[in-house]
C-alpha cells in the first residue's frame, strides 16, 4: 500500500489520505486510470476522428491499415484538426470565464450586484484608458465601469480587426503576428473559426490549421484570459504579497470548513464575505465550532490566496483526497477541473456538495445557482448549510501541519518590489546573477507522480539561478514544497539567492490562477520593452510538467506564439503526424522564435530549459555557459 501511494504522489498529505481512502474502499482518479488501461493508442497519437457521421475513422500508424479517413483526411489533417479543437476548447473555457467577470462588472455599474464593488479603482481607470474611455476625474467609477464592461464585451466579437489588449505585446511581436496573419481578431471569433475550419470539408491544410490554432490561443492569452485577470483585479483588488498556508493541514478540526473549488472568483469572494458575518460565526459557535474556515482548491483557491491570503488545501489531484479528511463540511464548486467523481465520494465523508454555475452541473451535488443579483444572499445560505453539515461529521483525519507560503505576486506587486521599474531584475539578469526566468505552470496528471514534475523541475531551476514564476496547480505544488517563503533561498543558487535576499522575495513567485498566466505575458512584455527587444530574445521559458487539460494546451500555444519556448511534460496527442510534430518542435522557431519541447523527466527538462536560456543570453551578448 505504501509503495502504491508513493508512486502516485510525492506529498505526505496525499499519501496518507490515499491510505485513508483505500481503507474506506473509495476509488480515486488513479484507480480509474488503471481501469482504463490500455488507453486507445489511436487517440493517444491523435489519429482518430469522429468529426462526422461518415466516421468514426482512424489511421493506422504502422502503415498497414487505413491511411485515410472516409472523407479522405490523412494523418496530418486529422492530428492538426484534433489539436485545433483542443486549443479551441481551452480558449473557450478561459474566455467564457472572462465574460462572466465582465457580466459582474456590468452589473456592478448598474447597481445590480449587491455585495460586489470596485476593488481597485486605479486599475479600472488604467484599463479603461487603454480602451480610450474618458476617465477624467469627474466621472465616477461606476460610469467608467459601465463603459469598460461594454468595451470588453465588444472584444468577444470585435469588428476592429484586433484585440485591444494584444497591443500590450512588444511591437516586434505584433509585427510577427501580422506577418503570419495570426493577430487575434476577436475572442469568440477565433474559437468559432476553429470549430468551422475543423468541420469536415473546410480547412484541410495541416499548416494553416496549426497557425489558426496559434491565433486561437492568442485570443485566449491576450484576450479572454487577460480580460478575466484584469476584471478580477478591478472587482476584487489587485494582488499584493501576503502570507498564507498550504496543504490539507489548513483544514481545522474544530472549525466549520468550507472548501471552494473551481476557477471563477465571483462565488468564492461572496462566500468568503459571508464567512466573516458575525451572526454566522456566532451560529457556528452555538453548534460547537470555534469558527468558520474557508480554504481553496485549484484555481478558485489561487484567486482567493492571491487577493486575501486564504489558505489552499491542494491542487487538482488532491481534490478527491481532501474529502477523505472527513473535515470538509461544504465543498462549493463553480467550473473547470472539477472531477464528476466528487459527488459520489462526498457522501462517504458527510461532505455537502454544492454546484453554483448554470453551466456546470455534477451528479450527487445540490445545485444552487449564483448570479450577481442573488450572490450575497445565497452565500449566507451556503454558510448555513456548512454549519449544519459540521454537526454530521464522522471520523476526522487531518494528517499534516500546513506549510507557510507567500502569494500575491501580481505584475504590479513585482514591479513594486523592484522599486517601480523592471530595471533591477533586468540588471540582475544582465550581470548573470539571475540567468533567466521560467514560468512553471499547469496541472496535475495521474500519469505523472503527483507534484513530482513541478517540484523537481522548480528545485533544479532555482538551484541553477533561474527565477521561477508559477501559476495554477504548479503554484500549489511549489508552495507545498516550501519554495514560497523567503527562507527558501536556501534552495537557490548563489546569484538568485543574493537577488532574492536584497529584494526580500522568495525564489519562486506565485502569480496566481491559470488565467493569471497572462501576468507572465505582461511581465515578459515589460522586460522586452525595457530592453527594446522582442519577448523571444529574452532568456525566458515556460514549462507545463504535469499538464492534462485543454486549457493547458491553449496556454502553451499562446506562450509559444508570444515568443516563450515551452516544455511540456506529458506528450500531447500529436505523435501520429511527423509533419505536425516537426512544425511544433522545430519549424515554429523560424516563424516565432519559440517552439515546443516534450520532456517528462524534470531533470532533462531543466537541462533543456537552461540550455535555451543560455542560448538567449548569448544572443543578447550576455555572459553564457554550457549547462551540464
Ligand atoms: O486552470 S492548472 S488542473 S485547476 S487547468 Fe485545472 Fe490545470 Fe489545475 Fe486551474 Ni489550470
Ligand atoms: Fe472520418 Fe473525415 Fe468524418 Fe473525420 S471528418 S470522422 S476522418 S470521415
Amino acid at each position: 500500500m505504501e509503495k502504491k501511494s508513493e508512486s502516485r504522489t510525492i506529498t505526505t498529505d496525499g499519501r496518507l489520505l490515499l491510505g485513508v481512502m483505500e481503507r474506506d474502499g473509495v476509488e480515486t482518479v488513479w484507480d480509474r486510470l488503471k481501469a482504463q488501461q490500455p488507453q486507445c493508442g489511436y487517440c493517444d497519437l491523435g489519429l482518430s476522428c469522429r468529426n462526422c457521421a461518415m466516421g468514426p475513422c482512424r489511421i493506422d500508424p504502422f502503415g498497414e491499415g487505413p491511411q485515410l479517413g472516409v472523407c479522405g483526411a490523412d494523418a496530418d489533417i486529422i492530428v492538426a484538426r484534433n489539436l485545433g479543437r483542443m486549443i479551441a476548447a481551452g480558449a473557450a473555457a478561459h474566455s467564457d470565464h472572462g465574460r462572466d467577470l465582465v457580466e459582474v462588472l456590468a452589473a456592478v455599474a448598474r447597481d445590480e450586484a449587491p455585495g460586489y464593488g470596485i476593488g481597485d479603482e486605479e486599475k479600472l481607470r488604467r484599463v479603461a484608458a487603454e480602451y480610450g474611455i474618458d476617465t477624467a476625474g469627474v466621472r465616477g467609477a461606476k460610469e467608467i465601469a459601465a463603459d469598460l464592461a461594454d468595451a470588453l464585451f465588444e472584444e468577444y466579437g470585435t469588428r476592429k480587426g484586433h484585440l485591444t489588449m494584444a497591443g500590450r505585446a512588444p511591437a516586434a511581436r505584433r509585427e510577427t503576428w501580422k506577418r503570419l496573419n495570426i493577430t487575434p481578431r476577436g475572442v469568440d471569433r477565433e474559437t468559432s473559426e476553429m470549430m468551422h475550419r475543423t468541420h469536415m470539408g473546410v480547412d484541410n491544410g495541416w499548416q494553416s490549421l496549426l497557425l489558426h490554432g496559434l491565433r486561437n490561443a492568442l485570443s485566449d492569452g491576450w484576450g479572454g484570459s487577460m480580460i478575466a485577470t484584469e476584471v478580477s483585479d478591478i472587482l476584487f483588488g489587485t494582488p499584493a504579497p501576503r502570507p498564507t498556508k498550504v496543504n490539507v493541514g489548513v483544514l481545522r478540526e474544530d472549525e466549520v470548513n468550507i472548501v471552494v473549488h473551481g476557477h471563477n472568483p465571483v462565488v468564492s469572494e461572496m462566500v468568503l464575505r459571508a464567512a466573516t458575518n458575525p451572526e454566522l460565526i456566532a451560529l457556528a459557535g452555538e453548534r460547537g465550532a470555534a469558527g468558520i474556515n474557508v480554504a481553496g482548491l485549484c484555481c478558485t483557491g489561487n484567486e482567493l490566496l492571491m487577493r486575501h491570503g486564504i489558505p489552499i488545501a491542494g491542487n487538482h489531484l488532491m481534490s478527491e483526497l481532501v474529502l477523505g479528511t472527513g473535515a470538509v463540511d461544504l465543498m462549493l464548486v463553480d467550473y473547470q477541473c472539477i472531477m464528476p467523481s466528487l459527488g459520489a465520494i462526498a457522501p462517504c465523508y458527510h461532505t455537502k456538495m454544492v454546484s453554483t454555475s448554470d453551466k456546470a452541473r455534477f451528479p450527487g451535488m445540490e445545485h444552487i445557482e449564483f448570479h450577481p443579483d442573488n450572490a450575497a444572499a445565497e452565500a449566507d445560505h451556503l454558510v448555513h448549510l456548512a454549519i449544519d453539515s459540521y454537526g454530521r461529521r464522522g471520523r476526522v483525519t487531518i494528517p499534516v501541519e500546513p506549510v507557510d507560503a507567500v502569494g500575491g505576486f501580481s505584475v504590479e506587486a513585482i514591479i513594486g518590489a523592484l522599486g517601480g521599474t523592471p530595471a533591477p531584475l533586468v540588471e540582475a539578469i544582465r550581470v548573470g546573477k539571475v540567468r533567466g526566468a521560467v514560468g512553471v505552470v499547469g496541472c496535475n496528471n495521474p500519469k505523472i507522480t503527483h507534484d513530482f514534475g513541478h517540484v523537481e523541475l522548480t528545485r533544479e531551476l532555482i538551484g541553477h539561478d533561474c527565477l521561477v514564476v508559477d501559476t495554477g496547480c504548479a503554484a500549489v505544488a511549489n508552495a507545498k514544497a516550501g519554495f514560497k517563503v523567503n527562507e527558501a533561498v536556501r534552495y537557490a543558487g548563489p546569484g538568485l539567492r543574493e537577488v532574492c535576499d536584497a529584494l526580500g522575495i522568495p525564489p519562486v513567485l506565485h502569480l496566481g490562477s491559470c488565467v493569471d498566466n497572462v501576468r507572465i505575458l505582461v511581465l515578459a512584455a515589460a522586460l522586452a520593452d525595457h530592453l527594446g527587444v522582442d519577448i523571444s530574445d529574452l532568456p525566458l521559458a515556460g514549462a507545463a510538467p504535469e499538464w492534462y487539460s485543454e486549457k493547458a494546451v491553449s496556454i502553451a500555444a499562446y506562450f509559444v506564439a508570444s515568443g516563450v519556448h515551452t516544455v511540456l511534460g506529458p506528450m500531447p496527442p500529436v505523435g501520429g503526424s511527423a509533419n505536425v510534430v516537426n512544425l511544433l518542435t522545430v519549424g515554429l522557431t523560424d516563424l516565432l522564435g519559440a517552439s515546443f519541447s516534450v520532456e517528462p523527466d524534470p531533470h532533462q527538462a531543466s537541462l533543456l530549459i537552461r540550455r535555451h536560456i543560455e542560448a538567449k543570453r548569448k544572443g543578447l551578448g550576455l555572459s553564457h555557459e554550457v549547462p551540464q
